[in-house]
């Protein structure tokens, strides 16, 4: 699948930090220390409907991470998935009335021109799970060959017991692995399974619904882990540098998908930090494609909202946190781009040297976004206040911004 245009990451003077960020599995801030090239995999969309603003700051936060790496000079090598054929997707095919194909492209296009006008970077590999099955199949027949995978009725499912180490990603006990496995995909009530958890790796063709030559696996689909481990081993192999979602994907996704890995190759672990943003609610609830409470980006860009302000608002919650949309959260971004536009509009202004330390040093700690936020405000009113002559200090900042925080003056 093709990705979306890369929007232009200027260079900046001085010299960037290595990023400092919160992994999942260890529970605690890493250090990472990528090589010339870092690797990041983030989860990518269902597309069963539009980009809302839970996903986008999802992505936002992981466009933080590669915008940190880039400024120590480094390569990233970003790859993404599209689920497109999945439970929800066919779902709601079938509950509109259309082809699953046709949906599922038009809310990936919809995705693309999302992101575009966001500035989020685009991933090097755009796969999408139907592309992948060719490679999906000989995995899930190695698992079975192994001893790691079994049949049920003609569906093959992954047991857990196979890697030993099994619950290093989310660190649950396992009553509450068994309640989230229920809620997301998984079917722990399901007789017959070796353990309840096991999640399944293909799934034997059902009536009306599409399905593709799994060789001896039989005619079927793929389960939504082994998705993401394929595409994940064919572009990065393992031990990569971030695997990245919202807190909704560390269990049972990333778990699985972690485990899928390390019981085909022998290795551990897959990632060396599993990354997870926090999730974003509206009038108190998660905001879900399934519960339908939603406010899109493409809604707010037709409304004409200035796509920099969306992503300001964004940026103005740290990515770890759980929190709420609301009108007042946009109406601040708005009047911070007007103030943050006529501060850099001069030719001249204070120093901006210190400011962009500040922004480098608080992306590092974590991705704290708000705190670099906060730097570029003072600098803003320092500018209003007349404080300041160095020529050229605006166009600094101007590339700060936009190099490091993606928003365009
Ligand atoms: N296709 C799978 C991943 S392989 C999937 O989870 N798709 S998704 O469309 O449901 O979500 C895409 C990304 O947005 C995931 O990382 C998910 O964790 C994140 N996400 C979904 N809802 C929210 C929310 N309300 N707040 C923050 N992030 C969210
Ligand atoms: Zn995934």
């Amino acid at each position: 699948m093709h990705a979306w245009p890369a929007s232009e990451v200027p260079a900046l003077p001085g010299k960037g930090r290595d990023l400092r960020i919160h992994d999942t599995a260890t529970g605690g801030l890493v250090t990472l220390d990528p090589g010339p090239v870092a690797r990041i995999y983030v989860c990518g969309i269902t597309p069963y409907d539009a980009t809302h603003m839970g996903h986008a700051a999802t992505y936002n936060a992981f466009d933080l991470v590669q915008r940190v790496w880039l400024d120590t000079k480094r390569q990233v090598h970003y790859v993404q998935n599209v689920t497109d054929v999945d439970d929800p997707l066919l779902e709601r095919a079938v509950r509109d009335g259309i082809e699953w194909e046709g949906l599922a492209e038009r809310e990936t296009a919809l995705f693309r021109e999302d992101m575009t006008a966001l500035r989020m970077l685009p991933p090097q590999h755009y796969i999408g799970a139907v592309e992948a099955i060719p490679g999906i199949v000989p995995l899930v027949e190695r698992l079975r060959d192994s001893g790691a995978a079994y049949e049920l009725e003609g569906d093959t499912y992954f047991s857990v017991e196979a890697d030993p180490h099994f619950g290093s990603v989310s660190n649950l006990d396992a009553a509450a692995m068994r309640l989230l496995s229920a809620e997301r995909g998984g079917d722990p009530d399901r007789p017959g399974k070796k353990n309840p958890l096991d999640p399944m790796l293909w799934m034997a063709a059902r009536d009306g619904e599409p399905s593709w030559d799994g060789g001896s696996l039989g005619q079927g689909r793929p389960g939504w882990h082994i998705e993401c481990v394929a595409i994940a081993l064919d572009h990065l192999g393992m031990g990569f540098d971030v695997q990245g979602g919202g807190s909704d994907l560390a269990f049972p996704h990333h778990e699985m998908g972690a485990s899928h890995a390390q019981a085909l190759t022998g290795e551990f672990p897959m990632a060396k930090a599993y990354v997870h943003a926090g999730m974003v609610g509206l009038d108190g609830e998660k905001m879900s494609k399934s519960k339908g409470n939603l406010v899109f980006v493409s809604a707010l860009r037709r409304d004409g909202v200035d796509p920099a302000a969306i992503r300001l608002a964004l940026l103005a919650h740290h990515y770890r946190s759980d929190w709420e949309w609301t009108d007042q959260v946009l109406a601040d971004a708005v009047a911070r781009l007007d103030r943050w536009r006529a501060a850099v509009s001069r030719p001249d202004g204070p120093s901006a040297e210190a400011l962009v330390d500040e922004i480098r040093e608080a992306l590092a700690d974590d991705l704290d976004a708000p705190t670099a936020l906060i730097a570029v405000d003072r600098w803003a009113e320092a500018q209003s206040a007349g404080g300041g002559t160095d020529e050229g200090a605006p166009g600094v900042v101007s590339r700060a911004v936009d190099a490091l925080l993606g928003v365009a003056l």
